[in-house]
């Protein structure tokens, strides 16, 4: 009988993580027009008319709105420009980021 030695192979774990997301939080003011929010939306978020309003009107009315959701770098780069796009003209219109559960 010939000996056959059987090795196991063990093949190494491969763990992939999906990066941590963070939501991009639209907060009501008093004070911002309702068609600059709406235009900011548009430009820093890529978001239709249509969609840029219903977030605008849902801040409006709710305090708050999520505008969307990104990696942590994205989320904050998009939260501060849109923020400093308000601050440059006066208003304090605020964009803030907060990672998901
Ligand atoms: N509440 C603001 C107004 O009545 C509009 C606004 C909406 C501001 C959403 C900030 C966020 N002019």
């Amino acid at each position: 009988m010939p000996d056959i030695t059987v090795k196991p192979v063990i093949k190494p774990e491969l763990k992939v993580e999906r990066p941590r997301l963070y939501k991009v939080i639209l907060i009501n003011d008093d004070y911002t027009p309702r068609e600059f929010v709406t235009r900011v939306l548009k430009a820093e978020f890529r978001m239709t008319e249509d969609q840029a309003h219903a977030v605008m009107y849902t801040a409006h009315t709710r305090g708050l709105c999520v505008v969307a959701v990104f990696t942590k770098d994205i989320a904050e780069t998009k939260a501060t420009r849109a923020t400093d796009a308000g601050r440059a003209k006066g208003y304090p219109l605020q964009f803030i980021t907060e990672p998901e559960e």
